[in-house]
């Protein structure tokens, strides 16, 4: 299981890098950053879509799955990135977006064509009720209605998410047929898994039953882990995905860790590892009327609940991914670390500790490797995301909430923040066009870039390259079973990496940018031999831990201390 030692970092095309200078990132942009993924270290890109797409929700909006959207390039620029990368050892996932097309595919084309359409049942209908309304509230999670009303057949169809976003009808065999045969046409070209979008959503409960009320006269689509979910998985598996040696990741939103061990249970023959989201969902100690807009941010204490709940829950009977940031969430440095110029690549490396010693799969998130911060918007303007330009609108004029309050949620939680171009160096754009990019670039990339990052041993892209190598050299960062410690310190979050014999990796990871009384473990590991494997100030602590301060310590069998230190005194 070659995705257990991965490390994989994941891509949003569009804000990559861009070759041809249009101001939208591309494939042949990726295929010329492919070298500088490889001196990373990371074993696997995660592609966002790069399908054809009317780009309502920048490429999750499928309209051909067989088909490059021009915009990033061609089929042949795809086969290039893809051999290209496979040269350099680094395996190509990508996304598959199938809960759900774009209104522009054939399918749906078709499927509203008529009633009779041999696909009308490719995608969910239903009768308006008897005062003409949707057959029940639930919500699109970018604003209003998941209903959208189609004059022509007289009837609603379902989206839950944009009304460009019709979702699919699982429970139709012929939808999964094809889907099915498109999942090994891009097996068959040679990719190495996929990232399957909101597959927690695929199955439709019966009768559609109405969720958690929510404003506006709308209740949650109670619609994740719905009843034929895992047969369908199986039905995948089965048909596609045990016949090629892929990784496979399911982004599951309302898994707990019950439901994850049914998605990554080996035995189950499902998938290898999904992405849960309790611990980017802000504070559950606080109540929101908009969830994640008005939800307070999580504390450490409560990530560390959240977090150690999972390590401990899927131990032994599943596998957790490890990710704090990703294409719809905020930057980690802004949400759980300090972004001030003080603290960012002090808090930036704290945080990837803390993350990336646990057991899982490490994700990098592009940018994430530099320290990149929430962008800074300041006007509705500058946002691009579906997300944020509908919810604004719903909360501005349909909830009347002050301008300044909106533009503030969309500051600290918005999808955009994680969306600005990607910052290659100190020249015009960051370097990541020659044109006019698609959506601002953050303007401190003249501070956090590449260029000024790689060579240099103290920047954050140079600590994410020593925690890929040491997880590709330590067998119990791997395997090691986790083990909490410390588990009332309101500021050290600490846990311990145990392996089979006397091996252990011990962590500190001070969250907060005040010193911190010294745990005893510290003094009692170095007093019994242990060795510094990593650690974010040049120094070992004296009798506190200073801010932001994180510390990686191995205590293990002698030889291999001895190899630890020599490779130390040889970096
Ligand atoms: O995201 C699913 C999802 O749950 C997101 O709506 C996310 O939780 C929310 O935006 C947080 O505010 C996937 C993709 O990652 C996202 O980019 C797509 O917009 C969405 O599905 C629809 O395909
Ligand atoms: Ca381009």
């Amino acid at each position: 299981m070659w995705w257990k030692n991965a490390v994989v970092y994941q891509i949003y095309p569009r804000s990559f890098c861009d070759s041809n200078g249009d101001g939208m990132g591309d494939l042949n942009g990726i295929t010329s950053k492919l070298d500088y993924l490889k001196n990373l270290g990371v074993d696997v890109l995660w592609l966002s879509p790069v399908y054809q797409s009317p780009g309502d929700d920048n490429g999750y909006d499928i309209s051909d799955y067989r088909a490059i959207n021009p915009e990033f390039g061609t089929m042949e620029d795809f086969d290039r990135m893809l051999s290209e990368a496979h040269s350099r050892g680094i395996r190509i996932v990508m996304d598959l977006v199938v809960n759900h097309t774009s209104d522009e595919h054939a399918w749906f084309c078709e499927s509203t064509a008529s009633r009779d359409n041999p696909r009308r049942d490719y995608y969910i209908w239903r009768d308006a009720d008897k005062d003409g309304n949707p057959p029940n509230r639930w919500w699109s999670a970018f604003g209003g209605s998941a209903w959208e009303w189609h004059e022509k057949t007289g009837q609603y169809y379902l989206h839950l998410f944009s009304r460009k976003q019709p979702d699919l009808n699982w429970d139709n065999p012929r939808l999964r047929d094809e889907i099915f045969d498109m999942m090994a046409w891009w097996c068959e070209k040679g990719i190495d898994g996929f990232r399957m979008d909101v597959i927690s959503m695929i199955s439709k409960p019966d009768g559609l039953p109405d969720g958690r009320e929510l404003p506006g006269g709308f209740t949650e689509p109670a619609c994740c882990n719905g009843p034929h979910l895992h047969s369908y998985l199986r039905e995948m598996n089965e048909r596609v995905l045990s016949r090629y040696s892929l990784m496979t990741v399911g982004e599951c939103p309302g898994a707990g860790i019950e439901e994850a061990v049914l998605f990554t249970n080996p035995a189950r023959k499902e998938l290898n590892m999904v992405f849960q989201f309790e611990h980017v969902s802000g504070s559950r100690k606080a109540s929101a009327r908009y969830d994640k807009w008005d939800r307070p941010a999580m504390s450490m204490p409560e990530l560390r609940e959240v977090l150690s709940r999972w390590q401990y829950g899927l131990e032994k009977r599943g596998w957790n991914s490890l990710f704090l940031n990703n294409h719809d969430q905020p930057r980690c440095v802004s949400r759980f670390g300090n972004d001030a110029p003080r603290y960012r690549t002090l808090s930036a490396k704290m945080l990837a500790t803390c993350l990336h010693f646990m057991k899982g799969t490490p994700y990098i998130y592009q940018g994430e490797e530099l320290g990149m911060t929430n962008a800074c918007m300041t006007d509705i303007s500058q946002y691009r995301d579906i997300e944020s330009l509908q919810t604004y609108d719903f909360l501005t004029k349909q909830e009347s909430l002050s301008e300044e309050t909106v533009m503030g949620y969309l500051q600290a939680v918005g999808r955009d923040n994680a969306r600005t171009p990607m910052q290659w160096d100190d020249s015009p754009n960051a370097g990541f066009t020659s044109g006019h990019p698609w959506i601002d670039v953050n303007p401190n990339y003249t501070e956090i870039n590449a260029a000024s990052q790689i060579d240099d041993q103290n920047s954050v892209f140079f600590y994410y390259q020593e925690l890929i190598r040491l997880r590709h050299t330590l067998p119990v960062m791997v395997d090691g079973r986790y083990e909490l410690l410390l588990p009332d310190n309101d500021q050290i979050y600490s846990y311990m990496r145990a392996g089979n014999g006397t091996e252990k990796i011990l962590v500190f990871c001070n969250f907060t940018k005040d010193p911190a009384p010294l745990p005893m473990e510290i003094s009692e590991a170095f007093g019994c031999g242990a060795s510094r494997l990593i650690g974010n100030y040049p120094d070992l602590p004296q009798g506190k831990m200073r801010p932001y301060e994180a510390l990686a310590i191995y205590i293990g069998m002698k030889g291999n201390d001895d190899e630890i230190q020599n490779e130390q005194k040889n970096r």
